[in-house]
């Protein structure tokens, strides 16, 4: 046994295979894919790592509730409403869980939920873009950490709140907790791409509520959610939330809710929130607040939550394949509790309660009670499963997964984890169907795996082939941010789903530009738009006069491009957001002041052409006050006009044009012709 905490010599034997063993099970020869895209949680930097398994190679990675300067998310006109919130734009976010969409308790390849846990909210991100579409904030809670949790046909993602707090949220002493601090567990409704919503809320007792599973198969209308600090602590929760032998576990019926919202059972209480969805067609996110939400109570919905006492201050609640288990990770706990779904349904027939809280009946824990699993080391946390029997629980204090048997509860391999894992992850492992070949251990703590770099070591994940009897650990890899939960999918079920670029056609930006002669430029008082194009190897227009001083610059930039992975980009000297990355098809947006009179150089940021090194063009600013018109040479292309002769269209001549359009300047509204 390896009780030590995290001070196993790195290296060792134990549960590792060769290493040449080990590299050909994660070797990926060159040009070839993996089978897995694992879909790590960024932590702290609000972000999702996609990575290969089994090559742990990062392929890319997703900004959600973070600003990314890497390709403009978030500094961008168009996707900074995405951030929006009732606090203000919140560009970060502590991003811990990951939930793929399932259709019949399987992924299904559609998205991928996550959660802020600091500004309750809850984004869906595509699986065909590989980007955040859609963020709801979560009013009425202290704090989106359980969550999300998704039902077995994706009609809801679960989220609870961690911390209780004043619901509504009230000016009280602190001490006042007992009385006043509430718990809510929200429903989100999931399964309509650009209409998540709260469809309702329960008020639960003023605990920490923690994760939760949504059942399946035969559970598939139910929820099981732990909870903590049943002692209602508000200081030092380290002793004073660790006193009760027993804290519960939340099981509730979130069909039998739902019958309730839509049958007028439920209050509806003013509440503000924010939904901000990417508009499809325009690309551009529009954010919206909503007014109210509706309640629902343990006492006016009665029969639809239950307490099932659960050893001690659990952390992980994981349902397993079957839906039959309910299996909780008693952080503090010497056993490893499976409560039965057979047995909860007779233990609420036959009325086994042991007592009532708030209206919520607790339910004796034998009646309830399917095995222990004894011996499960230091630190139960979070189990998954691998569909031929087995289950997998990481153990954080010990620093090992731990594999035990179902039905038998009994141990059958441990193996170490370097160090402190937190998560696990099966592919597939919190599914019905899940694929037993790999697990993922996203430790907490790296100490001597890899190259140091200073006081911030990288993140420890490390893969471990389960097809075996015994696991065998196959690949360290490091992760950026600090990976809590992930999830992985066969590369089969979303790789050829994968959105190529944008239909330019179809594009619906306000200020799209769908060919070089519909660029121009524009002013309205202090604000100037300039619509640009770009394709290889130029912007239309890439010269631009009559700017001043302190003028808002808007550069609407439309990619002209109809071809796989050719985005341009977009930079300005002096810019102080970020540069911008345009996929094919799209339109972005980026703002600039300029604080100083002068020519400024403006270029594309990404190497997308043999001259891509010529892709740029100035802007000419003057004083406040300058004579100098308005002007951009956007009729340059001289082999635009002969290819639209060609089709037998005759382009405009725009006004100030002197000889022709061959380097004419398009003036649309200071119109005055530029002086020749
Ligand atoms: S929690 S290490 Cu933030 Cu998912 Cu258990
Ligand atoms: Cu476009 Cu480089």
């Amino acid at each position: 046994m390896v009780y030590g905490f995290a001070c196993a010599p790195a290296n060792r034997p134990a549960g590792t295979v060769g290493s040449a063993d080990a590299a050909s099970k994660v070797y990926v020869a060159p040009g070839q894919h993996d089978e897995f895209y694992a879909f790590m949680s960024g932590g702290f930097n609000g972000q999702i790592g996609v990575y290969g398994l089994p090559s742990g190679r990062l392929l890319k990675i997703i900004p959600v509730f973070s600003q990314f300067p890497e390709n403009g998310w978030g500094y961008s006109e168009e996707t900074k409403p995405m951030l929006e919130t009732t606090f203000g734009n919140i560009p970060w976010d502590d991003l811990h869980h990951t939930a793929l969409s399932q259709t019949n308790g399987e992924d299904d390849g559609r998205w991928i939920f996550v959660n802020a846990n600091n500004t309750p909210r809850v984004a869906r991100v595509d699986l065909n873009t590989f980007e955040a579409s859609e963020i709801l904030q979560i009013p009425n809670s202290g704090g989106n950490h359980g969550s999300p949790f998704i039902t077995s046909n994706s009609e809801y993602v679960i989220a609870s709140t961690r911390f209780s707090v004043p619901i509504p949220q009230a000016d009280v002493p602190i001490a006042d907790y007992k009385k006043a601090f509430k718990g809510t567990i929200s429903f989100i409704a999931a399964n309509e791409p650009g209409k998540m919503d709260v469809a309702f809320q329960l008020l639960v007792p003023g605990y920490d509520y923690d994760l939760a599973r949504a059942g399946k198969g035969p559970s598939k209308d139910w929820v099981f959610l732990t909870s903590y600090n049943s002692e209602q602590a508000y200081e030092k929760l380290e002793i004073n939330a660790s006193k009760a032998d027993k804290d519960f576990i939340a099981a509730i019926n979130w069909k039998r809710l739902e019958t309730c919202a839509k049958t007028g059972k439920a209050e509806n209480w003013p509440v503000d929130y924010v939904h901000n969805v990417m508009d499809e067609f325009s690309r551009v996110a529009r954010s919206e607040t909503k007014k109210s939400v509706k309640m629902l109570t343990p006492q006016s919905c009665p029969n639809s939550i239950f307490f099932l006492p659960t050893p001690k201050s659990p952390h992980g609640a994981d349902v397993d394949p079957s839906g039959e288990y309910i299996v909780a990770g008693g952080k503090l706990a010497t056993v490893i509790p499976v409560h039965s779904f057979t047995k909860l349904q007779q233990a609420i027939k036959d009325q086994a309660f042991e007592t009532e809280i708030s209206g919520i009946p607790v339910l004796k824990y034998d009646a309830i009670l399917a095995g222990e699993v004894k011996d499960p080391g230091l630190g139960p946390l979070h189990t998954e499963f691998d569909g031929k029997g087995y289950a997998y629980t990481s153990v954080f204090i010990s620093s090992e997964i731990v594999k035990w048997k179902l039905g038998t509860w009994e141990v059958v391999d441990r193996t170490p984890t370097y160090y402190s894992v937190g998560h696990l992850m099966i592919p597939g492992g919190a599914t019905t169907k899940p694929s037993g070949k790999y697990a993922v251990a996203l430790n907490k703590i790296t100490k001597d795996r890899y190259l140091p770099t200073g006081p911030e070591l990288t993140q420890s994940a490390q893969l471990y082939d389960i097809s075996g009897e015994k696991m065998k650990l196959i690949l360290d890899f490091p992760t950026t941010g600090e990976p809590h939960y992930a999830n992985a999918i066969l590369a089969s079920k979303i790789e050829k789903q994968q959105k190529k670029y944008y239909s330019l056609a179809e594009n619906r930006h306000p200020q799209v530009a769908k060919a070089e002669r519909d660029a121009g430029i524009e002013r309205t008082g202090k604000v100037i738009h300039v619509r640009m194009t770009a394709i290889r190897s130029h912007f239309a227009p890439d010269n631009i006069e009559g700017v001043q001083v302190g003028d808002t610059v808007l550069f609407h930039i439309t990619n002209l491009e109809q071809d796989w992975d050719i985005p341009h980009g977009f930079a300005i000297q002096g810019a102080i957001n970020s540069e911008l990355l345009i996929m094919p098809g799209e339109t972005r947006t980026l703002k600039w002041i300029p604080r100083s009179i002068g020519v400024f150089p403006m270029y594309c940021t990404d190497f997308c052409s043999a001259l891509h090194q010529e892709m740029q063009g100035y802007v000419r600013v003057s004083p406040v006050g300058s004579s100098v018109p308005l002007t951009a040479n956007t009729l340059k292309a001289k082999g635009q006009v002969a290819r639209a002769a060609q089709r037998g269209i005759t382009l405009p001549t725009p006004p100030g044009a002197g000889t022709g359009p061959v380097d004419a300047h398009a003036v649309h509204t200071t119109g005055a012709p530029r002086p020749r």
